[in-house]
């Protein structure tokens, strides 16, 4: 399988996330990347190419005009305000406050925006989102060449990015703009099957309202879990998106054998949907020793899953989400791809 990938999403070198009341070095870090290519090296599952530039209108047309120029400018605002750390938000619009207007000062722009204040934005954030995209994109290509799978290892991660606002370590939403680059070229029907551990739900969001993108999520219960305030089952989709929107909470503590059962509904409704190409928005925060994912699956059921997709037999496009076991995830990841290649 060949995996798409560019060095300019190693520019985003954030030193700050807010967690536990403390600010520790992000998670979401580069070696991340670098621990996934060298496991793909060292097993050879297939070369490692470039990604394209596809500029700005397969972004706009997931995300709000105003919240790309919001992700473009926002590091120089912040600087021009006369910030000497990383920017964060630290004020919201909330239930009982206005959220009809977007102000003018950095700090109302960042609350306005982000859904989370973990995820700090810094100098080479704007460009790593960016090349995020052109990877996801440049796969995307590949498959629809190919009709061959292809592995998109995009940094930063998408899934928590909606139509105007980042969080989660996200910024531009990767899976959903292939979903709609991918219609635009023509499929039909698009599925994206979202196992990262954490509710993907910015996708759902972009989404909600369609029937031709079809999401379908595995994850912790938001009752429990990051992102808390979306993700539960009996959200189902709106107007002719209704029933196209599949969202399977699992217990924290979930090991292999429940989180396998639910494959297996969503890989049914799936088959059920029929699509021309399926996304698999990969994030392997589901292994047993992820530092922030509370579910148990240990490095070979990666492979039994991976295999398990192949089952499928649908053109499949994977996207790297989350994961953040960084010594194992090179290992997590190319799991995957080798089940699926053998599958
Ligand atoms: C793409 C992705 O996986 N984003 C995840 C973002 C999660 N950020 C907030 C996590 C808060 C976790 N708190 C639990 C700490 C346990 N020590
Ligand atoms: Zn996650």
């Amino acid at each position: 399988m060949l995996t798409f990938h560019d060095n300019r999403t190693q520019n985003r070198r954030s030193t700050t996330e807010l967690a536990g009341g403390r600010l520790i070095a992000p998670l979401e870090c580069p070696e991340r990347v670098d621990m996934i290519a060298a496991r793909i090296r060292e097993v050879g599952l297939g070369e490692i190419r470039g990604a394209t530039m596809h500029g700005l209108e397969p972004i706009a047309a997931v995300h709000d005009p105003a919240y790309i120029d919001f992700v473009e400018n926002a590091w120089a605002d912040w600087r021009a305000a006369g910030y000497t750390g990383e920017a964060i938000a630290t004020v919201w619009p909330t239930r009982r406050t206005r959220c009809d207007f977007v102000p003018r000062h950095i700090d109302g722009k960042l609350g306005y925006y982000a859904l989370a204040a973990e995820t700090a934005i810094e100098a080479g954030t704007w460009e790593a989102a960016r090349a995020s995209v052109d990877i996801a994109l440049t796969a995307l290509d590949h498959v629809q060449a190919s009709g061959e799978a292809a592995f998109g290892l995009c940094r930063p991660p998408g899934h928590h990015a909606a139509v105007d606002q980042y969080g989660g370590y996200c910024f531009f939403n990767n899976a959903a703009i292939a979903a709609q680059a991918a219609r635009e070229a023509g499929a039909a029907r698009v599925a994206i099957l979202d196992v990262d551990y954490h509710h993907g739900n910015g996708t759902q969001q972009i989404l909600y309202e369609r029937d031709d993108v079809l999401f379908v999520s595995l994850h912790c219960d938001p009752l429990e879990e990051f992102p808390h305030y979306l993700g539960r089952a009996d959200e189902i989709g709106a107007g002719a998106g209704e029933g196209f929107n599949r969202n399977h909470p699992l217990p924290p503590g979930s090991g292999y054998a429940a989180w396998r059962a639910e494959l297996e509904t969503a890989m049914n409704g799936i088959d059920e949907y029929d699509p021309d190409l399926v996304i698999v928005s990969l994030g392997v925060d589901t292994f047993a020793g992820d530092p922030i994912g509370r579910f148990k699956l240990a490095s070979d059921d990666f492979t039994d899953y991976g295999r398990r997709l192949a089952g499928m037999n649908r053109p499949t496009l994977f996207l790297m989400e989350g994961g953040y076991a960084v010594e194992e995830i090179g290992v997590n990841v190319v799991n995957v791809l080798t089940g699926f290649e053998h599958g």
